[in-house]
């Protein structure tokens, strides 16, 4: 299998994934400001032009969240559970997705992506509601996690992995993470796995 990566917010879970199922994966880094993700070589795998994608045989799969259940399913992991917590699994993901991701990728987009590639300043309206948003949606998710150890039953599933997707970057974007303590010690759980606080490949071990 190859994944196709770049060291940024959606290929983050996939990475972290599959590296705590050592997935025999070979790593194919992009360099997303020189546009090696919008090649026709690149764009005949995955037409959005996006990362992660996941070549694996005859197929080619992107949407991280795809991904993360196809290495999990490929080894029988309960990371994507096969009983009635996949319908669960499925809830958070599609949640993350749908309502995360905007308010932490905004986030993520005016603090992290703008300075690293040279996009100008943060735009404080785009801060402001997407710092509202998030506060909003971390409450729900705070409330969740009071008690529990992880997003479905008790284990941590895939789930776990998208919906903590911008918490890494926490501090740079801005992510008013002080306020949620449940959200705090679910990501102190999380930081104790070594593939999700090192998720990514070393670049010299990437082509
Ligand atoms: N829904 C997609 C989102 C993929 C995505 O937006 N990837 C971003 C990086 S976080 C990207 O490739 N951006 C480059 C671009 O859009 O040109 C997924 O979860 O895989």
């Amino acid at each position: 299998m190859n994944l196709y990566w770049s060291d940024v917010l959606s290929p983050r879970k996939v990475c972290a994934v599959a590296k705590y199922l050592q997935s025999p994966v070979e790593y194919a880094y992009l360099d997303l400001g020189r546009g090696e993700h919008k090649t026709p070589e690149y764009l005949a795998l995955n037409p959005n032009g996006k990362v992660p994608t996941l070549v694996d045989g005859a197929r080619s799969l992107w949407e991280a969240d795809a991904i993360m259940c196809h290495l999990a399913a490929r080894c029988d992991s309960d990371l994507w559970p096969q009983d009635a917590r996949q319908v669960d699994v499925l809830r958070w993901l599609s949640w993350e997705l749908a309502n995360l991701y905007p308010s932490v990728g905004a986030l993520y987009f005016e603090y992290i992506v703008k300075p690293r590639f040279g996009l100008g300043d943060a735009d404080p309206a785009a801060v402001k509601r997407a710092s509202d948003d998030w506060r909003h949606l971390a409450t729900l998710l705070d409330d969740h996690l009071h008690g529990r150890r992880w997003l479905v039953g008790d284990s941590i599933t895939v789930a776990d992995f998208a919906a903590a997707i911008a918490l890494p970057y926490a501090e740079r974007a801005h992510i008013p993470l002080q306020e949620f303590p449940a959200i705090r010690r679910w990501h102190d759980r999380l930081n104790e796995i070594d593939a999700w606080r090192e998720p990514f490949p070393v670049l010299a071990e990437a082509s």
